[in-house]
């Protein structure tokens, strides 16, 4: 159930930004952050592989995670819900659309201009310089730079790193000037990300939160909408529209 006041408020608003989170890769078929891990790395919490310091300590058995996700990621398609935050672009006079995931499926719904806040899983930069290279990355081991023969590593965020420069003022502007603000399938529970909701509605922003389930900052948003994102999204779009 879409409450009317936001629909109003979408309608109304000059500027709307949406963050989404895994959750809307879910009914993709890509599984969330919070799911246990599968495979080779059951037994590991991505907070403890998604790290410099992982990457350091066994490049290659990090690499394969990567590779894996990858290989996962090019076998599905973006979902409804993805595609709904695409139309809702073409309905609202500005929309920003920040995303937490790095599986790059909002652009393949056709989503323009959007912030990797966590960066991609097809980039890969030198694990020492942090330039982006090209490199055959469907190989089993972490690949050297052709440069300098450091390790490649995938071109995301890991943990204990800093979002890259031009993402973090982007989404600070966004969040800060947004009447709107929509967070979709996030557990709100990794930071900066998380501050987002918070600072747009310090700033005027009526904020609203699509999941499954409550998260640990329900309560500070004006609305939550529980359902899945591929159902709800697409209702919200067909409201405002
Ligand atoms: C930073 C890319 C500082 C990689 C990711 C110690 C040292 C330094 C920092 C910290 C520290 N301790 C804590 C921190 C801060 C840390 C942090 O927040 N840690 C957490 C664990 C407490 N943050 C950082 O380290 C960040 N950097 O602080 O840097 C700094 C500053 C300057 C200079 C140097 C350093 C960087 C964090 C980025 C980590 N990288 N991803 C990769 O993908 O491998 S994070 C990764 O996890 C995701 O990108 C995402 O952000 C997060 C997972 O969250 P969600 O997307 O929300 O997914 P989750 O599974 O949790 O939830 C899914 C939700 O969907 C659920 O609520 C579920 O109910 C819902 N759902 C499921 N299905 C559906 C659905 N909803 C709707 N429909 C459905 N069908």
């Amino acid at each position: 159930m879409i409450p009317s006041k936001l629909v109003e408020a979408i309608r109304d608003a000059q500027h709307v930004c949406v963050v989404t989170g895994a959750g809307i890769s879910a009914e993709s078929g890509i599984p969330t952050f919070r799911e246990a891990q599968q495979g080779l790395w059951e037994k590991h919490r991505p907070e403890d592989l998604a790290t410099p310091e992982a990457f350091s300590r066994d490049p290659d058995f990090v690499w394969q995670w990567y590779r894996w996700r990858r290989q996962l990621v090019s076998k599905v398609a973006p979902n409804a819900a993805h595609v709904a935050i695409a139309s809702l672009a073409d309905t609202v006079k500005t929309l920003t659309l920040i995303t937490q995931n790095v599986d790059g499926l909002h652009q393949r719904a056709g989503s323009r201009d959007v912030i990797e806040f966590h960066g991609n899983l097809f980039v890969n930069r030198c694990f020492v310089e942090g330039v982006i290279v090209d490199v055959d990355d469907d190989i089993e081991t972490a690949p050297y730079c052709p440069a300098c023969a450091a390790r490649v590593r995938p071109g995301v965020v890991w943990f204990g790193e800093g979002i890259p420069a031009d993402a973090i003022q982007r989404s600070l502007a966004a969040a800060a000037g947004c009447d709107v603000f929509l967070a979709v399938g996030t557990s709100s529970q990794v930071y900066p990300a998380a501050g987002l909701a918070e600072l747009a509605q310090d700033n005027g922003a009526c904020a609203a939160e699509f999941n499954l389930e409550p998260t640990p900052l329900s309560s500070q948003f004006d609305h939550c909408v529980i359902g899945k994102a591929g159902t709800t999204l697409p209702e919200l779009v067909e409201l405002v529209s």
